[in-house]
């Protein structure tokens, strides 16, 4: 696979969200999408793997069950845009079903280069199908994508797996209006969203007994650590999953044990915790079904048809951009 790979001061960006994220008055706030460098990536594929954490799985069970139908519902020819396509593996089902009628060009979008790698191992067995990695943020690495369209040709966009769960409802509907005014009238959108379900089922999926959750919280601050040079002492951290039920949504914090103060050189910080305060690295977000239409709507698309898994509730959801 080739790669266009990411060319901008990734680290200068990365400073500059952690120093306002831990120093703005009230909540401290870390952006989740910083989780998922190397280790990061790897700790996300084995928490879809565990019993607790059933979403990646009915995801999966969606496509491989509903990918002919979805696919018969694309007019034209299409080429794939995935908005982080992470280790591809749930793809495979919706490139197989149009690998039958075209000949495809899949284009993963993603912040972390080994997961293109991952997806690129996983896929590339799969005939008629040419890959064009982008290590990029979603909506740059969308644009780039538009711009490799022939004439004639639909994009079929993917952001699967519930990503859209760790926006901000309202942020969920800017960003999809933002991938709306990238593409033309008639091209698609499956769109995957984690439904709401009981807390105790949510709470257990994000708190596993393994711990592994928890690692994958902390290797947040483990990568500040690492590539800012930090002293965070993880040790002195909690990772301390909450529901919050008026949200409608899971968040994730890092709790501290004691008063500390934390030096982050390349932000050029020192951030004082006290004991107990939190640092909110994550929220996500759980639908209801008929609120994904009113959404689609917001965003300028319509909803076309879902699908719903019953062992797991989660939707896969076509979007028709209008
Ligand atoms: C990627 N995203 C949809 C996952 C979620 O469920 O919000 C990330 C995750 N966080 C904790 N466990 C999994």
């Amino acid at each position: 696979m080739l790669v266009h790979a990411i060319s901008t001061n990734a680290v200068y960006e990365f400073a500059e969200d952690v120093r306002v994220g831990l120093t703005h008055p009230g909540q401290k706030e870390l952006p989740s999408k910083y989780f998922y460098d190397d280790v990061g990536s790897a700790l996300f594929e084995v928490i879809s793997r565990l019993p607790e954490y059933g979403l990646t799985r009915a995801d999966e069970r969606l496509l491989r069950r509903h990918s002919d139908e979805i696919v018969d519902r694309l007019a034209g020819p299409v080429a794939v845009a995935e908005l982080g396509s992470g280790s591809g593996k749930k793809t495979r089902w919706l490139l197989q079903a149009l690998a039958q009628r075209q000949r495809t060009f899949y284009y993963p979008v993603e912040i972390s280069r080994s997961a293109l790698a991952m997806c690129e191992r996983e896929l590339s067995d799969i005939d008629s199908i040419s890959i064009l990695g982008f290590e990029r943020e979603y909506l740059d690495g969308l644009l780039e994508v538009a711009a490799y369209r022939k004439r004639g040709q639909r994009l079929f966009v993917l952001f699967l797996g519930s990503t859209i769960g760790n926006f901000d409802r309202a942020a969920a509907v800017g960003f999809l209006a933002q991938v709306r005014r990238i593409l033309e009238p008639g091209d698609s959108l499956l769109l995957g969203t984690d439904l709401e379900k009981p807390s105790a089922q949510l709470l257990r999926a994000y708190d596993d007994e393994l711990g592994v959750t928890a690692a994958f919280n902390l290797n947040l601050l483990a990568r500040i650590n690492r590539e800012l040079g930090a002293n965070f002492d993880l040790g002195q951290f909690v990772d301390v999953p909450k529901i919050n039920h008026e949200a409608r949504r899971v968040e994730m914090h890092l709790q501290s044990r004691r008063r500390q103060t934390v030096t982050i050189p390349a932000a050029e910080v020192d951030v004082e915790i006290v004991e107990e305060e939190t640092i909110w690295t994550e929220s996500s977000h759980k639908y209801l079904p008929e609120e994904i239409f009113r959404t689609a709507l917001d965003a300028g698309f319509r909803c076309e048809a879902q699908w719903i898994d019953q062992q797991w509730p989660f939707a896969e959801n076509l979007l028709i951009a209008e």
